[in-house]
């Protein structure tokens, strides 16, 4: 049996217990909608307040998958400088597209294929549709914030995020877009908030991505 000195079993441990790196507490958000629907594919960006020291994360490709004629996820976040990666995991082909100046593409993938890898060099929405198919939509949101993150289906994210003090931004499909809701501490423990949003109503018409069921990626 392999044996270890108490001071190396005690440091294994601590990184075993601890659930995030020393210098990031969990901080989790829930977003509804005016009516306290959950509310599902929202973009929860935190940005540092003067004080509050954020190490800039890495530059990181985000993947956009395409199953079940979905685009999975429906909305993804990303920073100023990362890439964003299209894929086809569907066993069709599909055909996508975006008119977005900054990463505009377009891109034929035949079944089970990898497609085009975009830069996303700026702030701003990127929007994203498929020629084959019209119901496909998604939208890939850079923000120039070192923490964010999207809702899942129960209209929730944890994000991670040293002890500090943010501003709290918040963007939806649906309107709302970059509403600033107020100011969050996040304790050495973390922190936990909820948020309304007002957003326009979900439509009406076939392929309603605010479904929770949809635009989330699958196994
Ligand atoms: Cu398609």
């Amino acid at each position: 049996m392999q044996s270890f000195s108490r001071p190396a079993l005690l440091t294994a441990l601590a990184l075993a217990l601890a659930p995030f790196p020393a210098f990031a507490a969990p901080v989790q958000v829930a977003v509804t909608d005016s009516a306290g629907n959950a509310l599902p594919h929202a973009v929860v960006a935190l940005v540092p307040a003067a004080g509050t020291s954020v190490p800039a994360p890495p530059p990181r490709t985000v993947v956009l998958d395409q199953r079940k004629e979905i685009f999975r996820p429906h909305v993804l976040v990303a920073r100023p400088g990362d890439t964003l990666a299209v894929r086809n995991g569907d066993a069709k082909k599909h055909h996508s597209y975006s008119f977005t100046p900054m990463a505009k593409f377009s891109a034929e993938m035949g079944p089970n294929s990898p497609g085009p890898e975009v830069a996303l060099p700026a702030v701003g929405e990127v929007a994203i549709g498929c020629n084959l198919h019209d119901g496909m939509l998604a939208y890939a949101v850079v923000v120039d914030a070192p923490v964010a993150g999207v809702t899942g289906p129960e209209g929730k994210v944890t994000l991670e995020a040293p002890a500090g003090a943010y501003t709290v931004r918040l963007w939806h499909p649906r309107g709302s877009r970059w509403d600033e809701p107020g100011k969050l501490e996040v304790a050495a423990s973390g922190a936990s908030a909820s948020y309304s949003l007002v957003v326009e109503p979900k439509s009406a018409e076939p392929g309603a991505y605010d479904d929770p069921e949809q635009g989330f990626p699958l196994p």
